[in-house]
């Protein structure tokens, strides 16, 4: 398969100003017939007019209402061409398509008896053949036809227009929407669903109707989005000043969906993880990420929707603007610095799990990737979860009136537009005066930053010297990187642990944090009037997606976790000091006969964060939390999986220990009577209670099974109990098996909790591969519900790694066959589990020999997928 370029890019030749939509909604053979007109783009020199198609049966073009002949069109490979130059042109479309076929999700398809359309970012033109790319942008008009019975409700994007009955016992529903948009924005939904709705009053006075659609049944589970959603449009109103800009705003759920949601103009559609919560199934992790998704797919109306994207390298323009609104806005709805500071402790933590990986792999790309061969495979943490960092740094460097500013002059330049990263960079450059040219380098170099940092203080002239130096590994495609623009948040303490007031030469305010801009490759910035020498607090609640390299002595990381005013560096502290004895634990782990031990400071130290009730209980429990197995891998230079879950495994055992009387004290204290909240002070201590049942259950003794086989049986809520059900998953307690089967026997009916079963059982420490085969015949299991197939083979092949790697290599081979016939099923699904083996050559050359046959059985697969064959072949050049 072809790879596509960036600078490549050429206008389309014709825009397309209308698109008029008719359907016959049959599961095995559904009628579209679609009418476009177009007008010449007059820009353009290409004499073809090109639309592209996939997976369709063709029934009939016409041009200006004349039928073509096979002879005044070329079809090859999904792409149509038709040789013309006329200014203005009518094209009517029909195809067929088999919904009930299409288990890839993309397109219209069937998932339990109704219709759902997923369209981002190619899946349109499995339904006609179009112009389907982001810049050409049109007003739609959809009528959906169908059975009465089978298909009560008829939704597409916009406004209801008109509904009646066809009277052969079909009906039909015509929908408007007013804003023009680029084809991976058009959804339908068609079957049988019901609605919680709400009407609002928009900060003009508008009124909007606001509806949460699910199945039958699932009506006790929409309050949290409905609140959310509410809560969603009045923060934008707040923050941005941007208003719903429809008369209706439709959320609706569906159990087989590729990603969490889809933003569609005023029709979004959501995976059902994404929507449906009730204390009983939802956990307080879920009613957060519930109201961050709903918050997320919100936001897109305006950063995405109103102004979307050029092509799809720009994808980040959208998401990483949209990420950051809604860590914003989850972070505005907690409330509290502290509360702010633990949102933010989590957005980094999955940034350092899940991106810094990727940034160091063979699928590195940088925030605007310069090529790619399968656009899906580029939905990746790096466009998100990096592009929210990057949105981040212009607020950190314009402040948050200045960045406010930018998004002003965004909106006020390019509404309606298809624009790029660089338009989005110039309105905030523009906006504040200031030149971001430099930062540019943000969205052409991939790679995470290390930035080292060194410090000299002077007595006699009471200075204080932090020198920091720039670099970048070399990533695939780009060898020699540029420095960056980097926004380095600092404070000094002083002995009391206090911050110090800032004197930063050559700048008169006088500050307890500064932003020191870092734009050389290295730079030293000299504070004054530093009366003694200080302990830096570096990279201030992560100023920057980088590493940063200091070297505290345990002593200093000691003393900021105890003292320092940013939170997020309190937590960074003991982070580091937690990783050094990780490593080190690691290190003699791998040695033969080695008895590994552990000395108390650290033990001491999170004694006094755990038992420190000025902080909040959700910061402590997140403090207590050590590295993943994951982070710790990569500061490896040759990972052994092993040897690493060993190390953790001990030094929580031994933390557990040394704590236990306090991790009990933190267990009765933090207690959430009464009825259920997920709101974030009794989600916060429910989650240092949970972290204490979790310590304690490292010492898998009697005790411990009871304490979790009490909280098990008297659990209330779904946050309770499955956190003692993990617990008691993870020990020999000889309640362990009648536990797990109760729990399935109390939620099989809901596939959300069953998805949470299936998962903690992947992820327990003694689930090998042959256990996780014999789930798979568990008559609840399918390959083909993308949500299953991630609960069990995702969470195992990435969330379990001492069993996935090993060293028969046993866990290689499943994944290969898991991948080879999910590919069959939903290549999108499967290109992402085959990026389970990214990081293969960072292992011991045993297991790397294994992993390498491994991608080579799947690369070898007859008929694969062009999105699985970009992914291991990446992976193995
Ligand atoms: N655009 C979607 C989202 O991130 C993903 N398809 O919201
Ligand atoms: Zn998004």
């Amino acid at each position: 398969p072809p790879t596509i370029y960036r600078k490549d890019y050429t206008p389309p030749s014709y825009w397309v100003r209308t698109v008029e939509m008719g359907f016959d909604l049959e599961p095995s053979a559904t009628r579209v017939a679609t009418r476009m007109t177009l007008e010449r783009n007059q820009t353009s020199n290409d004499k073809v007019l090109t639309l592209y198609g996939e997976e369709l049966q063709l029934v009939q073009i016409r041009l200006n209402g004349k039928v073509l002949g096979t002879k005044a069109y070329q079809l090859k490979d999904g792409v149509l061409r038709i040789p013309t130059t006329a200014e203005q042109i009518t094209l009517d479309i029909e195809t067929l398509l088999q919904p009930d076929r299409n288990t890839s999700l993309m397109g219209l398809y069937v998932s339990n008896g109704n219709f759902f359309t997923q369209c981002e970012a190619e899946g349109f033109r499995k339904i006609t053949y179009f112009p389907d790319r982001p810049d050409v942008m049109a007003t739609y008009k959809v009528m959906l036809r169908g059975d009465k019975k089978k298909y009560p409700v008829l939704l597409s994007n916009g406004n209801l227009i008109e509904q009646g009955d066809l009277g052969d016992g079909r009906h039909y529903a015509l929908w408007e929407d007013p804003f023009k948009k680029p084809s991976y924005l058009f959804a339908l939904v068609a079957g049988q669903l019901v609605c919680q709705e709400e009407t609002i009053k928009l900060k003009s006075g508008r009124e909007a109707l606001l509806q949460v659609w699910v199945e039958e049944g699932n009506l006790d589970k929409t309050q949290h989005a409905m609140d959310s959603l509410i809560n969603s449009i009045r923060w934008d109103e707040e923050r941005f000043g941007l208003e719903l800009d429809l008369d209706r705003f439709m959320i609706v759920a569906v159990g087989d969906f590729n990603m969490g949601a889809m933003e569609n103009k005023g029709l979004n559609i959501f995976n059902t993880k994404f929507v449906l919560a009730n204390p009983r199934i939802a956990t307080d992790v879920d009613y957060g990420n519930i109201e961050a998704v709903v918050g997320h797919e919100y936001f897109h109306n305006w950063t995405g929707n109103r102004v979307t994207c050029r092509d799809w390298f720009q994808l980040s323009l959208k998401e990483g603007l949209t990420v950051f609104r809604d860590q914003e806005f989850s972070a505005d709805m907690i409330g509290t610095d502290s509360g702010r500071a633990v949102k933010r402790i989590d957005d980094v933590r999955v940034l350092r799990q899940a991106q810094f990986p990727e940034d160091a792999g063979p699928m590195a790309h940088p925030v605007r990737p310069d090529s790619f061969v399968e656009i899906s495979n580029f939905y990746t943490v790096t466009i998100y979860e990096k592009g929210a960092e990057v949105v981040r740094m212009y607020q950190t460097l314009l402040g948050r009136d200045g960045f406010r500013k930018g998004m002003d002059l965004y909106f006020e330049r390019h509404d309606g537009q298809a624009v790029e990263c660089d338009d989005f960079r110039a309105a905030m450059s523009d906006a504040n005066g200031r030149d971001l040219t430099q930062f540019e380098r943000w969205y052409s170099q991939a790679g995470t930053p290390r930035v080292v940092a060194t410090t000299v203080y002077d007595a006699v002239h009471k200075t204080y010297a932090i020198t920091l130096k720039q670099s970048c590994p070399a990533t695939p495609g780009q060898k020699n990187k540029l420095p960056f623009h980097i926004p380095v948040a600092v404070g000094l303490l002083d002995s009391n642990g206090n911050d110090m007031q800032l004197h930063l030469r050559g700048f008169p305010q006088v500050q307890s944090t500064v932003v020191l801009e870092l734009m050389e490759e290295q730079q030293t910035f000299v504070f004054e009037d530093v009366s003694e020498e200080p302990v830096p607090s570096l990279l201030r609640d992560f100023s920057a997606p980088v590493n940063l390299e200091y070297d505290y002595s345990d002593a200093d990381l000691a003393f900021l976790m105890a003292h320092d005013s940013d939170a997020f560096n309190r937590w960074e502290a003991g982070q580091r000091l937690a990783a050094r004895r990780l490593l080190a634990l690691t290190a003699t782990a791998q040695q033969s006969g080695a008895v590994l031990t552990t000395d108390p400071a650290l033990s001491e130290s999170l004694r006094l964060t755990l038992n420190d009730a000025a902080l909040d209980p959700a910061f402590r429990e997140i403090a207590l939390n050590l590295p993943s197995e994951t982070v710790i891998a990569e500061q490896m230079d040759v990972i052994n999986p092993q040897a690493i879950h060993q190390a953790r495994r001990f030094l929580r055992q031994s933390l557990a220990q040394a704590l236990r009387a306090d991790f009990i004290e933190a267990y009765k204290a933090n207690q959430t009577p009464g009825d259920y909240s997920p709101d974030a002070a009794s989600a916060g201590k429910r989650a240092l209670k949970n972290l204490a049942l979790s310590y304690i259950s490292e010492l898998d003794d009697a005790a411990a099974h009871v304490m979790a086989q009490t909280q098990c049986d008297g659990a209330d809520n779904m946050t309770d109990r499955v956190a003692a059900l993990g617990a008691l998953a993870n020990s020999t307690a000889p309640g362990k098996e009648a536990a797990l089967a109760q729990f399935y026997q109390d939620f099989e009916a809901e596939p959300l909790v069953v998805d949470k079963w299936f998962s903690l059982q992947a992820m327990a420490r003694t689930t090998d591969v042959a256990a996780v085969r014999k789930l798979m015949q568990h008559p609840a299991f399918s390959l083909k519900n993308p949500n299953r197939a991630r609960s069990l083979i995702f969470s195992f092949c990435n969330g379990n790694p001492s069993q996935f790697h090993a060293s028969d290599g046993s866990g290689y081979a499943f994944w290969a066959e898991q991948v080879i016939a999910l590919d069959a099923i939903n290549p999108q699904v499967a290109a992402r589990l085959a990026r389970s083996l990214d990081r293969w050559r960072k292992y011991a050359p045993s297991l790397q020999s294994k992993m390498q046959a491994a991608l080579k059985r799947v690369a070898q697969t007859a008929k694969l997928s062009k999105d699985t064959k970009e992914v291991v072949g990446k992976s193995l050049a």
